[in-house]
């Protein structure tokens, strides 16, 4: 069964003032739509096909980079959508706020890590808040497409909160203004979603 681009739960202009609408309907229905339809010819009569894309890329041979991009490409678009999903965003509490604190001291501690992490990424990658099994958390970026998930990328755990700092993101909006997009960023994040994925991964 091949992989599938996800319809958006909200409409193209639902996350503006902070990510415009132009944009969004360019990176959901061109980049994202790209990256699933070449994961789809690159996984195709291999023994990848039918594998989760979590399995896939937690067991991926880094030298093969149709699927390291667009496999990263694939997750890390429909992790992005979720988290900024603008219905019943929440506020961030409970067991992962108690985790964020205890890593970072505070929300606005842990906001300009990833901030930091965002802005120091140099070129194309996503920044990340990941989560271990034992509950603890941590902030990490990565290179183009590439995710923790991916083997020896060099921060652990499984990311719940992503942000895409590839051009095509923010540029039209933004233009080379990329601490601004974080900023915006940052006002839409579902922390429901978050603590959701948190949960989930605790067993
Ligand atoms: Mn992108």
């Amino acid at each position: 069964m091949a992989f599938e681009l996800p319809k958006l739960p909200y409409a193209y202009d639902a996350v503006e003032p902070h990510i415009d609408a132009r944009t969004m309907e360019i990176h959901h229905g061109k980049h994202h739509n790209g990256y699933t339809n070449k994961l789809n010819a690159a996984i195709e009569g291999t023994d990848m096909a039918g594998q989760s894309i979590e399995d896939i890329l937690t067991n991926l041979d880094m030298s093969n980079g149709a699927v390291r991009n667009n496999g990263g490409g694939y997750y890390n678009h429909c992790l992005y959508w979720e988290v900024i999903n603008p219905e019943n965003k929440g506020v961030l509490s409970g067991a992962l706020k108690d985790a964020i604190e205890k890593a970072y001291g505070s929300k606005d501690a842990f906001e300009e890590a990833f901030a930091k992490a965002a802005a120091t990424r140099f070129g194309s990658g996503w920044a990340w808040l990941c989560a271990h099994a034992d509950g603890t958390v941590e902030v990490c970026s990565s290179a183009n497409q590439d995710n923790p998930l991916m083997p020896g990328i060099g921060c652990g755990g499984t990311p719940i909160l992503g942000i895409d700092v590839w051009e095509h993101a923010y540029y039209l909006n933004y233009q080379n203004r990329r601490g601004d997009y974080v900023k915006g960023f940052l006002q839409l994040v579902n922390w429901n979603v978050v603590e959701k994925k948190y949960e989930a991964l605790q067993g």
